[in-house]
């Protein structure tokens, strides 16, 4: 069933169904690059502040669909919030990212963690998508989001950002049960966390696994892969899409999950994505986000690079590779968000028809 919205080119990309241009939207569209948003996460205090106050974080969600043409909007939150409800002390340095003030080592930490109630113990999230699809007024659709396990227990065992991961990974290598005693517990409250999502209003989710890439094929398969599919067949009713950055070799796995599309960064071609996953999966991506450092006509050149590698017909939803860095000149993301659409009229439409959108639905 899809919801009568006013732009619902995302939600079409994502049921195959023919569109007359292709979606985008991007990873971190609110946030730091605007000015608008930093005007308010001063007002609030801190970041975290702002993800907990829902009707700040509903303003800033709708700031990048005020001022560029974005088929979607994104919930303001931080996959952070499940660990956070969790009771591991979580708080943003300023400039520094994520700590943890109680980080998972041990079994007695992995034992003393509970299931987050969403509804309770996150209602404010609960409460922003409430807030959020009211203020849309149905313009475009809200798409919501959790942290994969492997991604959220990265955190929580690491106690903040990591470049090497090797607390995590000791884990991993010397107590695989504990390591997969702690993902298990992450899963369930990731599943709780979006049905609940799903049910305050979510018309699409999203899993980010940003650290599944660190992994070797068969620890991939282990300890991250075997818990996204737990995750997709507890999933119902919108449709679910899957980020592993850095997952480019196990795109064909990643489909076999059964989710509605996959987000590839930007080091797999999109052609060759294409050819690999087929039919089974729209493919979400995938330009460098460093791209918006660059000039208009080489914003518009690498758009249509991307457009034309993934060719004509329905299955596309244009986004970066990974999240807008803060430094962005917010002129460039008009730039790349006209482009898109601009430029993939001319994939889409009946003409050329023995490879048109009617063939692919
Ligand atoms: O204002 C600030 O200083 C905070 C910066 C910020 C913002 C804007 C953080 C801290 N999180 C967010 C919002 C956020 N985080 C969104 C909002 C929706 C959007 O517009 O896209 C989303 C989807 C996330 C998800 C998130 N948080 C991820 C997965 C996606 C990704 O970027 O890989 C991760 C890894 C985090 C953790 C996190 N949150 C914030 C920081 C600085 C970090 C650490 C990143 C790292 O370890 O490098």
């Amino acid at each position: 069933m899809i919801p009568i919205l006013k732009n619902d080119r995302l939600l079409r990309a994502l049921a195959r169904r023919p569109v007359d241009a292709t979606p985008v939207w991007l990873m971190r569209q609110a946030g730091r690059y605007l000015p608008e948003y930093r005007q308010i996460r001063a007002r609030a205090g801190s970041f975290l502040r702002l993800c907990e106050n829902p009707e700040l974080a509903c303003e800033v969600t709708l700031q990048p669909i005020d001022r560029f043409a974005l088929d979607a909007a994104i919930l303001f939150s931080d996959i952070l919030t499940i660990p956070g409800a969790m009771g591991l002390g979580l708080t943003f340095a300023e400039g520094e990212g994520p700590r943890f003030a109680h980080p998972i080592r041990s079994a007695d930490d992995v034992n003393r963690l509970g299931v987050p109630d969403p509804e309770s113990d996150l209602g404010y999230v609960m409460d922003a998508i409430r807030l959020i699809r009211h203020e849309l007024d149905a313009r475009v659709p809200l798409i919501g989001f959790a942290g994969s396990p492997w991604t959220l227990a990265t955190y929580m065992v690491e106690g903040g950002s990591s470049t090497d991961f090797r607390h995590i990974k000791a884990m991993m290598f010397q107590e695989p049960d504990l390591t997969h005693r702690l993902l298990t517990i992450l899963t369930d409250a990731v599943i709780g966390y979006l049905r609940a999502q799903i049910h305050a209003g979510a018309q699409v989710v999203m899993v980010f696994d940003t650290w599944g890439g660190v992994l070797s094929t068969p620890d991939y398969r282990a300890f991250s892969l075997a818990y996204l599919h737990r995750i997709v067949a507890g999933i119902r009713g919108v449709p679910i899409i899957l980020f592993t950055k850095g997952g480019g070799a196990w795109l064909e796995e990643m489909a076999d999950t059964d989710c509605d599309a996959i987000g590839i960064d930007w080091t797999t071609d999109m052609g060759k994505a294409r050819k690999r996953v087929g039919k089974k999966v729209v493919l979400q991506g995938n330009v460098d986000p460093c791209i918006l450092y660059a000039r208009p006509e080489r914003i518009r050149q690498e758009v249509a690079r991307v457009l034309g590698e993934f060719g004509r017909g329905t299955g596309h939803i244009f986004n970066l590779g990974h999240g807008i860095q803060p430094h962005v000149d917010p002129e460039r993301v008009g730039v790349l968000v006209d482009a898109v659409h601009e430029l993939s009229i001319p994939y889409h439409g009946s003409s050329g028809s023995a490879h048109g959108t009617a063939s692919r639905t």
